[in-house]
């Protein structure tokens, strides 16, 4: 092996890489197979609309990564939703992040820096979920949580040693202190800057989920001294929103009451995700609000508990949905309430629950999400082994529509001919311009926000209708999807 000039400074580039689907983008749009010259421009700028405002938040991954200093070695970052590849210029290594939905495109880069001689690392959920189908893409393969990994990694390569494989054995221990930095990023591009991470794993084991494959069943948490120091360091850089990205921020109790009421003084606003759960503890409720939380993302799923129990999620009632989100929203904190119509116990009667829940209930932003098999979790493989997947089970591209683009799979209780009209009817009442107001104008707090994701909305699943509707007739003329 040759050994590294000492003298000579390396340069690393991160780069994040969009998935060709997903919430900020949609089947349509890039396929631009609009009517017309006006609406190919309208959905056109749009869609540069949609994938710039709608989350541009910047991938906490990649600043983790960046944030690691080895000396001899200077990291750069490149976010594609708003750089210029930088080709031109002389990489010693390039660490590519690959998420399930973006594993073409992340290997069509790699192709392009390797083809110029430049090694390439991937990294990330795809990559940690199957290692053995990134490998022939690759230079390097970071299999894990590479917290630890990017150190020993970018001291091998400041030696000459670079192996061709680096994978984490025991998950990172977050009780110890790895300082973000966001020296590497444009401040200026993003909606926010302040992203944090206060807890990984998840106890639960959802079969839809990766987070649980990825990041395992055991709560791990930061000590609450060392998140409140990022968020004052934070502060002073980027004074918007805070997004707390932990899937559950109140998955324990004890410890996010303890954070944020530490937080409070500070005065910042902040969004997350959380359990209904939160609606029956008062304390943490009055709590978050105090500490600035303006919105939270509430995973319901179904709102019928035989089909939260066929994918394995049994913590959370539907029985004590509607109180718990209404307590929530009491407390001045919105509610984007996130569903999946068309589980394994759901039958036609479901769509007319959940708009009526919706009413009821008065969620500021709903999300009615298709059922999406993502290769490597449960419900995968349960649907490959019951002949139920649209796709060959090996076609791992064929799995990226992530947004309700597509039927990928063959719902238990109903025929697609039932299902997608169910589905896209059910669309087509809860997304229109008069809800967008009037749940703007009964939002607690946040008024605009919810006012520009249900306007948004009503565009986006007015696509997926005409996505879902176009894929229900090609199949009915024999087309094979
Ligand atoms: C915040 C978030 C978002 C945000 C912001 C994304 C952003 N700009 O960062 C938004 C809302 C936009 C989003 C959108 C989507 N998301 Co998302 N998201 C998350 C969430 C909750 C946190 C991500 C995060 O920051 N984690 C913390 C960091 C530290 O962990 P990490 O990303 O895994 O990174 C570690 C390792 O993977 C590795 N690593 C990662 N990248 C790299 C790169 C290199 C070079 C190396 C060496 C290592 C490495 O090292 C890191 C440090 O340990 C995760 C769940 C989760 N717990 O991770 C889901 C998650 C990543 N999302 C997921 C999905 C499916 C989506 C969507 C497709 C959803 C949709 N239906 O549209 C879209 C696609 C977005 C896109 N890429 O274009 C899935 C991905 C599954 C998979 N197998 O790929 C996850 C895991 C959620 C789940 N329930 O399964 N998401
Ligand atoms: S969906 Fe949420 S609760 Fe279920 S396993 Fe995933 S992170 Fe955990």
């Amino acid at each position: 092996m040759v050994m590294a000039s000492t003298q000579k400074e390396l340069s690393v580039l991160l780069v994040f890489v969009q998935a060709s689907s997903g919430v900020d983008g949609a089947a349509s749009l890039d396929a631009g197979d609009s009517k017309g010259l006006l609406s190919l421009l309208k959905d056109r700028a749009l869609s540069g609309v949609i994938k710039r405002a709608q989350f541009a938040i910047p991938p906490l991954s990649l600043m983790l990564l960046a944030s690691v200093d080895v000396p001899g070695v200077r990291q750069e970052f490149c976010d594609l939703r708003f750089d210029r590849l930088p080709l031109e210029r002389h990489w010693d290594l390039v660490g590519i992040g690959v998420q399930t939905g973006a594993a073409r495109p992340a290997f069509e880069l790699a192709a392009r820096f390797r083809a110029r001689g430049t090694k390439v690392v991937l990294g990330g959920p795809y990559v940690t979920i199957f290692p053995e189908r990134c490998r022939e893409h690759a230079d390097v393969l970071a299999i894990g949580e590479a917290d630890d990994l990017w150190k020993e990694l970018l001291e091998d390569l400041r030696a000459g040693q670079l192996r061709p494989e680096y994978r984490q054995g025991v998950f990172p221990d977050l009780s110890q202190e790895r300082p973000v930095s966001k020296s590497m990023l444009d401040i200026g591009s993003y909606f926010t800057t302040n992203v944090v991470q206060t807890t990984r794993g998840c106890p639960f084991s959802c079969d839809f989920c990766s987070v649980h494959v990825m990041n395992g069943h055991r709560l791990r948490h930061r000590p609450v001294d060392a998140v409140v120091r990022e968020v004052e360091r934070f502060l002073e850089q980027d004074r918007r929103i805070f997004f707390f990205l932990d899937d559950t921020v109140n998955a324990d109790d004890a410890y996010a009451g303890e954070l944020f009421s530490r937080l409070a003084p500070l005065k910042i606003s902040w969004v997350g995700q959380a359990t209904t759960a939160l609606g029956e503890n008062p304390a943490l409720l009055e709590t978050f609000a105090r500490s600035g939380c303006g919105a939270l993302l509430v995973g319901i799923e179904s709102l019928a508990d035989e089909s939260n129990h066929a994918h394995h999620k049994f913590h959370n009632p539907a029985t004590r949905q509607s109180r718990c989100i209404k307590a929530i929203r009491e407390a001045g904190i919105c509610v984007y309430g996130s569903f999946i119509y068309g589980l394994d116990g759901d039958t036609g009667a479901m769509a007319s629950t959940i708009e009526e829940f919706i009413e009821e209930t008065g969620i500021d932003v709903p999300g009615i999400n298709l059922l999406r098999p993502i290769p490597g979790t449960g419900v995968f493989d349960r649907l490959a082994g019951e002949g139920r997947l649209l796709h060959d089970r090996d076609d791992h591209e064929a799995f990226r529509f992530s947004w309700a683009q597509e039927m990928l799979y063959l719902p238990k209780q109903m025929s697609l001919e039932e299902f997608v009209p169910s589905y896209t009817g059910l669309t087509s009442r809860v997304f229109t311009l008069k809800h967008a107001v009037r749940r703007a104008m009964n939002a607690p707090t946040l008024r605009s926000a919810v006012l520009m994701f249900n306007s948004l909305y009503v565009h986006m699943y007015g696509l997926s209708r005409r996505d879902l509707l176009k894929q229900l007739a090609g199949m009915g003329s024999g087309l094979v999807f």
